[in-house]
């Protein structure tokens, strides 16, 4: 893969902080490089040890498992056993220019979850509309604009500790594109039974790794599995009541194309559901 970018952004998300510029070639901590002094950052908020984020490494009572399942917190990598420098787990993809976790909450992998639910675009005749360069169907997803950036994103979010993957799948779009947080208990509830049935089916796994996330440190980054949920009539995804909650300011349906300026790696698995199901890309 290539070297991780987003993970070198400048400056730090929700700082001021000018990461130790990485170059392409010093990514790799296989190369030699004595004169790598990373920022230290650990956010205020993670370090105010709330219930998402480990303590600090070194403090009493906190023993974590790394490369394990650690009770109900997965720490296992999607790419394998990752090694650790002074106890610290390093980032599998390289140098990031700041160490610590910065905005995340455990040491090592993050493990998160990316609902991409998808229906054809149509014109008013209900007809399949194509891209007039590529000739091929359009696919539409249901974005959202993260607050923390304002960049469009998958509205997926993090595995609570001891959740299933296929219910964090469920859990962060009712959230976050359906606001299911903040619906009366009725609403809530028949939300919750539209939603079961798009989500029971199995969904296309298209993806399962890193993620080139601006967030991400030497020693912690983001991991995600991303399932598509494809209705291909689009007539019951078509009748969601889409409203933006949690982390999500807007939400909205978007056509799937390349030029379309995404989130952290978000663009590849939208590539990767646009080429298994022969939509425009
Ligand atoms: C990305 O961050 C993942 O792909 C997922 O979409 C998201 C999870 O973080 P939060 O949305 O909870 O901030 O790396
Ligand atoms: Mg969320
Ligand atoms: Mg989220």
């Amino acid at each position: 893969p290539p070297p991780h970018l987003k993970s070198r952004c400048q400056p730090y998300p929700g700082s001021q902080i000018k990461r130790f510029p990485v170059p392409d070639d010093k990514v790799d901590w296989s190369m030699v490089w004595p004169q790598y002094l990373p920022v230290q950052h650990t956010d205020p908020n993670v370090a105010s040890r709330p219930t998402w984020a480990d303590p600090d490494l070194g403090s009493k009572a906190f023993s974590p498992r790394f490369n394990r399942v650690d009770g109900p917190v997965d720490r296992t990598s999607f790419l394998g056993d990752y090694e650790l420098l002074q106890n610290r787990p390093l980032n599998p993809r390289g140098r990031t220019g700041l160490a610590g976790r910065g905005l995340l909450g455990r040491w090592g992998p993050n493990h998160a979850a990316d609902p991409i639910v998808t229906r054809w675009k149509v014109d008013a005749t209900g007809q399949k509309v194509s891209h007039p360069a590529s000739r091929r169907p359009v696919l539409q997803f249901i974005s959202i604009k993260r607050k923390d950036c304002g960049e469009w994103a998958v509205p997926g979010g993090m595995v609570d500790p001891g959740e299933t993957v296929t219910l964090t799948l469920q859990r962060e779009f009712s959230e976050e594109a359906l606001n299911s947080l903040a619906l009366p208990a009725a609403e809530r509830a028949q939300t919750h039974q539209r939603i079961t049935q798009l989500f029971t089916a199995p969904g296309l796994q298209v993806y399962r790794g890193y993620v080139d996330d601006p967030r991400n440190t030497d020693n912690a980054w983001m991991e995600t599995v991303a399932v598509n949920f494809h209705d291909e009539t689009g007539n019951s995804v078509s009748e969601l009541p889409l409203q933006a909650g949690d982390d999500a300011g807007q939400v909205t349906w978007v056509d799937l194309d390349s030029a379309f300026p995404l989130y952290a790696s978000h663009s590849h698995f939208l590539e990767t559901v646009a080429k298994e199901r022969g939509a425009h890309w």
